[in-house]
């Protein structure tokens, strides 16, 4: 029992004032809540006080860099992530997925059966919707924010748009307010900030360089900080994969073409300051992981992002 659910029940114990939703605004309750819905959020547990169950259900949402080194990421996916839903449906029933693929631009998935799309509720819409990004954006090197018709080849710059990708997630993602959000994102890179463009390869301002890897016009939207202050106003924790260390000269993942920023980076806004400022992760309530690890087999993505839903379930954001 984490320490939250140990100081509820006893606050419990003495009033009936503890265990308040810690997520203030948002949708309003949604119909399949596990709670009457007229009992006020302060006395949303089950059962008696001895036996204290929350009864938040749990967002899911994986945010991923598609680009062409992250197929192995989709394939992990795709093949384990009937146990993630398992795992978190017997947490809590009802969980909802979603899916944001991005590279220098980003797509919010609408392939699921609610929400316009924009929510999964089992596996096999998921592992189709994983299937689908890598076919049309990661293995043509296509933009997922141009679309399936977009062009072809167009990643002129290593740095990868998560910024974008993870405003949008706040902001785009149909969270339920009673929820555990957790946002689960893929990367092997840094990432730009506004005004910079990732299609401007030479950084000279312009996008018209046409020789590979062409130039082209993929304004970042987005700082940082706005990026951590719509997460932060959305409740959503970030639980990011990514690299420690700049990948060795002959390691097939390495990216060919040109950065801005230099190879030290790649951690940066991951598991290292970015500009000055904390780590993502670290400023959302969530974790960086090591994706080197993963691509070595030391660590199990899918027990991993069963293990933080399991943490962070329950255990309100600061
Ligand atoms: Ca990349
Ligand atoms: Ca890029
Ligand atoms: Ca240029």
């Amino acid at each position: 029992m984490n320490a939250y659910l140990v100081s509820c029940l006893l606050a419990a114990t003495l009033a009936a004032s503890a265990c308040a939703d810690p997520f203030l605004g948002g949708d309003a309750r949604p119909a399949d809540s596990r709670v009457e819905s007229s009992l006020p959020p302060d006395l949303r547990f089950q059962g008696d006080l001895h036996q204290y169950k929350c009864a938040d259900v749990i967002d899911l949402l994986f945010v991923l860099d598609v680009s062409s080194s992250m197929t192995f990421v989709l394939d992990t996916l795709e093949k384990e992530i009937a146990l993630v839903v398992a795992a978190s449906n017997k947490l809590a029933p009802n969980t909802h997925l979603g899916l944001i693929g991005f590279v220098d631009n980003h797509r919010l998935d609408t392939t699921g059966p609610l929400e316009g799309g924009k929510v999964h509720t089992d596996a096999a819409s998921l592992q189709a919707a994983f299937r689908a990004f890598k076919q049309t954006y990661t293995l043509p090197n296509r933009n997922p924010g141009d679309g399936p018709s977009g062009p072809t080849l167009q990643n002129p710059i290593c740095e990868e748009n998560a910024v974008d990708s993870l405003h949008g997630a706040a902001l785009d993602f149909p969270w339920r307010q009673f929820s555990n959000r957790v946002i689960i994102l893929v990367t092997d890179d840094t990432f730009l900030e506004r005004p910079d463009n990732y299609g401007d390869r030479d950084g000279d301002g312009k996008t018209d360089k046409t020789d590979y890897p062409r130039e082209g016009d993929y304004p970042a939207r987005f700082t940082l900080a706005e990026a951590v202050a719509a997460l932060k106003q959305a409740k959503v924790r970030v639980f990011s994969f990514t690299r420690l260390k700049p990948p060795g000269l002959l390691d097939l993942t390495r990216c060919g073409t040109g950065r801005r920023l230099p190879w030290s980076a790649i951690s940066d806004g991951w598991s290292t300051p970015y500009q000055g400022q904390k780590p993502i992760p670290e400023q959302s309530s969530g974790k960086n992981f090591d994706l080197d690890q993963v691509y070595a087999g030391k660590l199990s993505l899918t027990a991993t992002i069963n293990d933080v839903v399991l943490e962070s379930h329950c255990a309100p954001i600061d």
